[in-house]
């Protein structure tokens, strides 16, 4: 008889656990992280029955303590289409298309996360993808240089290989597999303290953009952070000093308010860690600055009209001030940021009744009649047929993941690319296309309030 498969939910949470304990070897600043935020997490449970209750209601207790995301830099397509494969093994899809040249970062990506919402209750741990855009670097030969040190690297052991096709092939992978195939799965996100290049090309590389080093020096796609989440970011950021932790000086996203929406996160300043750089004959001592780390809350996943909304008041503020690097305007910046964004609504009945988030429907158990059926769901929510609770936000943002590419990489490294998103080439590279990120949100919602209106329908069958 064939062994049971594992679930690709059940390689995902040994995945990250697995990397949760790599990363907290590697960056110890880490591990002082996730323990603080399970300690601000918990006092927020106890404080706070409504929000427990909440959590508890969209299935999202359980998950809180596990729940990570990170993020990796790829230099080459075919790493990028492999990753693919990789991740999908795991129950993870690339959902979204962040252009980051827009920013001044040469780089453009998607996030790899799990879809549906069992599959986002079971672990909804995310990797944050980008690949490298030699095309935006001006210098012909350094591109040329940077192109072949790339072709020549391999990042995925050929245990690893191998049983991502063997997974394709059967369906999935037995548990002494799995428990292989994370290991070996691990070893491409690992640190490499010896570069892949000499010290006058890392210099080189450097000197083009940060991340272009980031990405070429090395001999793989290092994990760069890993975030938990946290219930009161303004919590974890002012305790942050007295573990020895220093953020940045503003938290990225949308200001403090009663309803959380889409995502508000911050970090801390990148390591500087040893490197050896060598030509293969000489060997230079020195180092590199990339790892960091980054905590988040996560609120209200809004609608293309929240978004937008969202889009034009962040796009205004900045128009008038931005977070200078060094936080010397940081009160200005949040100060002006609140008073812009008093033109969001702060209340879950007016962004669910003006359309500007997702909501999960469920029956309130109240009996319904004939004629409550044909009501369309504000209706019954004001009826109390229907209750609506928030459902959150799963991805990322493209102005604020800048900000946090701009932090760890240096003051400097922001540069004047043309805004030149190119979703196709992308795609091509992936080797399939991306989810659309609103779509993953409407079908959940979609498919609440026809479970709901199914249960009201049976409920009045029986009146
Ligand atoms: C990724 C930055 C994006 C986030 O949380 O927005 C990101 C990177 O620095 O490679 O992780
Ligand atoms: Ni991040």
């Amino acid at each position: 008889m064939p062994e049971t498969l594992l679930s690709p939910d059940e390689i995902r949470t040994m995945f990250s656990r697995a990397m949760s304990r790599m990363y907290r070897d590697e960056v110890p600043a880490y591990g002082t992280l996730v323990d603080l935020v399970r300690a601000v997490n918990a006092g927020v449970l106890a404080e706070d029955p409504v929000a427990r209750d909440r959590l508890a209601a969209g299935g999202a207790l359980g998950r809180i303590s596990e729940e990570r995301h990170g993020a990796i830099r790829l230099g080459t397509a075919a790493e990028l289409a492999t990753m693919r494969r990789l991740f999908a093994v795991m129950g993870m899809a690339p959902v979204g298309y962040y252009d980051l040249s827009a920013a001044g970062v040469p780089v453009h990506a998607t996030a790899f996360r799990p879809l549906g919402e069992a599959a986002l209750a079971a672990n909804p741990f995310r990797v944050f993808t980008s690949l490298l855009r030699l095309d935006l670097i001006a210098d012909p030969d350094l591109r040329d240089e940077a192109e072949s040190v790339l072709s020549r690297r391999t990042i995925f052991t050929d245990a690893c290989l191998a049983l991502i096709a063997a997974a394709e092939t059967r369906g999935g992978l037995a548990p002494a597999e799995g428990e292989r195939f994370v290991a070996e799965a691990i070893e491409t996100f690992r640190w490499h303290p010896v570069a892949n290049v000499s010290h006058a090309l890392y210099r080189r590389l450097h000197g083009a953009h940060r991340l272009v080093a980031d990405v070429v020096a090395f001999k793989g796609p290092h994990i760069n952070h890993l975030t938990p989440r946290t219930l009161d970011i303004e919590a974890v950021q002012r305790q942050m000093p007295a573990r020895g932790i220093v953020p940045k000086a503003v938290i990225e996203g949308p200001p403090a308010r009663k309803v959380p929406i889409l995502l508000r996160q911050t970090s801390f300043k990148a390591l500087e860690e040893p490197v050896t750089y060598t030509d293969g004959t000489t060997t230079v001592a020195g180092s590199h600055t990339a790892r960091f780390g980054e905590i988040e809350e996560r609120g209200l996943a809004l609608t293309p009209k929240g978004q937008a909304l969202y889009d034009r008041l962040l796009a205004a503020t900045r128009a008038e001030i931005r977070p200078a690097a060094d936080g010397s305007n940081a009160a200005e910046y949040i100060a002006r940021l609140r008073e812009v964004f008093a033109a969001f609504p702060d209340d879950l009945d007016t962004l669910r009744r003006e359309g500007l988030g997702y909501f999960r429907y469920a029956a309130t158990g109240r009996p319904a009649r004939e004629g409550d059926i044909a009501l369309d769901a504000d209706a019954l929510v004001a009826a109390g047929l229907l209750t609506a609770e928030p459902i959150v936000y799963e991805d990322f943002l493209p102005v604020s993941a800048a900000g946090i590419f701009q932090s760890n990489l240096g003051d400097d490294a922001a540069q004047d690319f043309r805004a030149n998103p190119s979703r196709a080439r992308f795609e091509a590279d992936l080797g399939a296309p991306v989810h659309d990120l609103h779509q993953a949100y409407a079908e959940i919602e979609a498919a609440s309030l026809a479970r709901a209106r199914l249960a009201l329908a049976r409920d009045a069958a029986i009146a």
